[in-house]
């Protein structure tokens, strides 16, 4: 089943459904198509590798192929005719939907290429969207009011991870779908129909490089996971440094991820992650994949409400086991 058979099957179980989610939806299949090629030809193209002169409003560096995947993911999307507003990691502000196009009910939220700093090494990284119903009135332009919902309102979530072959993965919360790009017939096929996180296992992703500046919980959590003398032995440490493949790899094979706060140091006082693009889209896909996620005091990521458009989150996200495990060790 490609994900377009996939997206009108699920609209029709719904005898209420306008067909407005199922026609926002094949705006971005389009535009996941469009970024994966382009991905492809990193290396063979000028426009694709390299830095470009300018700083987003995170003061980072971007990259060719963020500007591209960002240009063309907000030029896709807000002539759909069914959002009202949107945020990109690469916009300080929101993105109204242009005058003259239909204001529709739905607000989309993306990070346009995560894990930037893996593009110029060939090292998979991906495309983050989370999408809310609006909350300001029908009809006119959408506002930040719109963009800033707890995470457990939204009603779709996912990433495009540009791997080994490129997937979507989604959920509209009944459940976790993968769909893999047949690059000869241009679809995105069902490949992955109930995905489930393995209740525990025995993965740990995280950047252990910044050991010294997490706070003491954090450190002796990471020391007991890597003690022998845990039930399983000590775990294995996988981290490639993009979350969408992190979270990915974890998801299938079981175990956890952690970004905590730099305690210790000015760089990420409240963690890296942004709570909008990474932190709560992830979520909501781990939760319906009978996963967890949480920040570091234990708050369940989904019940928070960003306080603003970039506002920045501590995440551990992956088994249930393992999170219930580091939430036991923090608050001995
Ligand atoms: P980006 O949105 O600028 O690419 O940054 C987010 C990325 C995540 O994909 C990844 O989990 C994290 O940053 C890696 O950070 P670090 O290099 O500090 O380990
Ligand atoms: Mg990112």
């Amino acid at each position: 089943m490609s994900l377009s058979q996939y997206l009108i099957e699920e609209q029709l179980k719904l005898p209420y459904a306008t067909g407005d989610f199922t026609a926002l939806m094949s705006h971005l299949v389009y535009a996941a198509k469009i970024v994966s090629r382009e991905v492809r030809k990193a290396g063979l193209l000028d426009h694709v590798l390299g830095v470009t002169s300018s700083t987003n409003i995170q003061g980072e560096t971007v990259m060719k192929l963020d500007e591209y995947a960002d240009t063309l993911i907000t030029n896709a999307m807000k002539i759909c005719g069914h959002l009202c507003v949107m945020a990109s990691e690469e916009h300080e502000n929101i993105i109204e939907i242009p005058t003259g196009y239909n204001i529709g009910k739905y607000t989309f939220a993306f990070d346009p290429l995560d894990g930037s700093s893996n593009i110029d090494s060939n090292v998979s990284i991906g495309t983050i969207f989370s999408i809310h119903l609006r909350k300001t009135q029908a009809g006119k332009k959408g506002t930040e009011e719109d963009l800033l919902q707890k995470g457990s309102l939204q009603r779709c979530a996912g990433y495009i991870l540009y791997g080994s072959s490129t997937m979507m993965v989604l959920t509209m919360g009944n459940g976790v779908v993968g769909f893999t790009l047949d690059p000869s017939c241009g679809e995105f096929l069902l490949s992955n129909p109930d995905i489930k996180f393995p209740d525990s296992g025995n993965i740990y992703s995280v950047n252990e490089g910044n050991y010294n500046f997490w706070s003491d919980e954090m450190k002796s959590y990471i020391r007991h996971i890597k003690h022998l003398e845990t039930s399983s032995g000590p775990k294995t440490l996988r981290y490639i440094g993009s979350l969408v493949a992190d979270f990915h790899r974890n998801l299938l094979k079981g175990g956890i991820f952690l970004y905590p706060e730099d305690a210790k140091s000015e760089k990420y006082p409240n963690g890296k992650l942004r709570m909008l693009y990474e932190a709560s889209p992830m979520a909501f896909i781990a939760e319906q994949a009978g996963g967890m996620a949480v920040n570091v005091k234990g708050e369940k990521i989904l019940d928070l409400i960003p306080g603003s458009l970039h506002e920045r989150t501590t995440l551990v996200t992956g088994s249930r086991k393992e999170v219930e495990e580091f939430l036991k060790f923090i608050k001995k």
